[in-house]
């Protein structure tokens, strides 16, 4: 006697390995009858009879839950009506045959006028060696009126898994991998150069979703997959991949980190939450959230969810949820029973980067208008004037669509102590348009990442100064535990909500650099191009740069009261008249 059950009366599927009856009901398209209601086909009810559909008996003595996607009416050329309360469903369920039912849920028909999930966790009675369950509609208006439709009817038991782990390369119907709850016509294939095979969600009418199991998580757990929205490097901001939990079981979800900026409480997280876009995650990411305390509260389950039609895919990857592996294998490799499976070129316990970093970082941006090869990426931004001169000759200036960051590779910054650039956002001067700040929101982040991207640490929000778009100088302290050997640090702009217009905004002249240790000995011959940062020293509020005046082998330190040209020997004098 079979316990689980799950129709999703899909073209492979048989309705008669797990009902007994279907009257008044058919197999139907998704773009007919009530549409689409979860995935592909439905379960459809027009009949002029009774209408309704009813189980085999099942063994539900270890089974926790039933549900399934309804719809009642709702103002469809072949699926309306139902104005009447008793015109509603009903689910119910007999332990003796058949002989007697006992209600478990009634679904009134002005709540399910559109698909609908329902989650019903099964009354004890209901437990037994021998369960039927029907759902029928008590009345109706006659033949092609007051139509319903159910699709992906599931009896399961919850499973409180520790972890989930797939990789996909093992079974060509990724659902029978036994991790997933349900994948909306899912199938295993290569996507987008993927060198192995991965979950690919593409050719669906109806939104796509992935969804777990039920897990018991805790906190410090982590969510790691490796994932690719649309297979493109165009940013879209409609039809992203979401990544949602459930507590209910699937009735409602939410995000598992909600986008968050300057102007809302974010417990110090800044981010644009669990939410993929073509564009930035157009080409494989390995993505490591970990568990929040509020997730691991309960049972949960989790989707991946895209919204959109025929035209949006995204594929999925070396999926593991539960505890952590050594260093979350340093978004390096995928964990596999708790030990890293590192990438190409990195190997040990925990794929450490063993690579030489270099020290520190100095840009002014104005060399062979590319940017210095300290940059791990710079996404929706390109040297050049737009915002104006922000420091000196070029800058880096943000206008496009989409996410915009400038990202740096892991730097040495063990010895250094601060961060200074010169930042403008927005400002128009009649020669340049540089579109303004209107809100808060618009504000530059700039943060720095100790364990590859992982998680994030707030250094500064540049408010953007909505009445006064001038330059400003920017110095930062890196505090005690950014001193690493690989240390990231970003400047990012939020998408904003609902993607309205940003200001832009432009940087220039930024350094990691002054060295903490050698600051009674410094000195710098200045026979390379830029000077070495390890051996820097600077004044507060001084930015130096390379000048094309001197020839590169001068420094200026330009303050906001006035401006200064040296050679070394004064531009020492200077930091010493600061009182450094
Ligand atoms: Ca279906
Ligand atoms: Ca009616
Ligand atoms: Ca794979
Ligand atoms: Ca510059």
């Amino acid at each position: 006697m079979d316990s689980t059950m799950q129709a999703d009366f899909g073209i492979r599927y048989e309705p008669s390995s797990d009902f007994l009856h279907i009257w008044g009901g058919e197999v139907t398209n998704g773009d007919k009858g009530c549409g689409t209601l979860f995935s592909g086909e439905t379960l459809y009810f027009s009949g002029a009879g009774a209408r309704e559909v009813q189980t085999k008996a099942f063994n539900t003595l270890t089974a926790d839950y039933i549900e399934f996607y309804l719809r009642i009416g709702g103002n469809l050329p072949d699926c309306s009506g139902a104005e009447t309360r008793d015109e509603g469903i009903l689910l119910e369920y007999s332990v003796n045959g058949g002989t007697t039912w006992h209600l478990i849920q009634e679904m009134v028909p002005s709540q399910y006028r559109k698909s609908k999930f329902v989650h019903n966790v099964l009354p004890q009675t209901a437990k037994s060696p021998r369960t039927k369950f029907r759902l029928w509609q008590v009345k109706h208006s006659g033949a092609g009126r007051d139509q319903w439709a159910v699709d992906e009817i599931r009896i399961g038991s919850y499973e409180r898994m520790r972890s989930l782990q797939d990789n996909f390369n093992n079974h060509a119907d990724p659902v029978k991998s036994g991790k997933w709850l349900t994948i909306t016509e899912g199938v295993r294939g290569k996507y987008c150069q993927a060198r192995d095979y991965t979950l690919i969600l593409a050719n669906q009418q109806n939104d796509k979703s992935v969804v777990t199991k039920d897990l018991r998580l805790q906190t410090g757990d982590v969510i790691q997959f490796r994932i690719n929205v649309g297979c493109s490097t165009q940013f879209r901001l409609d039809h992203p991949v979401m990544l949602q939990y459930s507590h209910d079981g699937g009735q409602t979800w939410r995000l598992v980190h909600e986008p968050c900026y300057q102007e809302s409480d974010c417990n110090g997280l800044q981010t644009e939450g669990t939410i993929y876009y073509s564009g930035p995650h157009g080409s494989w990411q390995n993505i490591i959230i970990p568990v929040s305390e509020t997730i691991a509260m309960h049972p949960v389950i989790f989707r991946w969810w895209q919204p959109g039609g025929y035209a949006f895919s995204f594929a999925l990857n070396d999926v593991y949820i539960g505890p952590p592996c050594p260093e979350n294998c340093n978004r390096r490799g995928t964990c596999e029973n708790n030990r890293c499976i590192c990438q190409d070129g990195f190997t040990g316990p925990t794929c450490a980067d063993t690579s030489v970093t270099q020290y520190g970082l100095f840009d002014w941006f104005d060399n062979h208008h590319d940017p210095s090869n300290g940059w791990r990426r710079i996404l929706g931004g390109s040297l050049g004037l737009k915002c104006g001169v922000v420091d000196h000759g070029n800058a880096l200036y943000f206008s496009e669509d989409g996410t915009r960051e400038a990202v740096t590779k892991p730097l040495n910054t063990t010895f250094l102590r601060m961060l200074q650039f010169v930042i403008k956002i927005g400002g128009n001067d009649g020669s340049f348009s540089c579109t303004d700040p209107s809100n808060r929101n618009e504000g530059v982040i700039v943060d720095y990442s100790t364990d590859n991207e992982i998680t994030w640490n707030v250094l500064k929000m540049v408010e953007p100064r909505i009445y006064n778009t001038t330059k400003e100088f920017v110095t930062l302290d890196l505090p005690a535990d950014a001193k690493t050997d690989h240390t990231i640090i970003r400047f990012w702009q939020p998408l904003g909500y609902g993607g309205l217009g940003r200001s832009e905004w432009g940087i220039d002249s930024v350094i990691v650099g002054v060295n903490e240790t050698n600051a009674k000995t410094f000195y710098d011959d200045f026979n390379m191009m830029m000077p070495d940062p390890y051996k820097w020293l600077q004044a507060e509020s001084a930015v130096a740069r390379s000048s094309c005046q001197s020839g590169g082998n001068a420094l200026e330190f330009s303050r906001d009261t006035g401006m200064y040209k040296s050679s070394l020997n004064s531009a020492f004098k200077v930091i010493h008249g600061a009182g450094v």
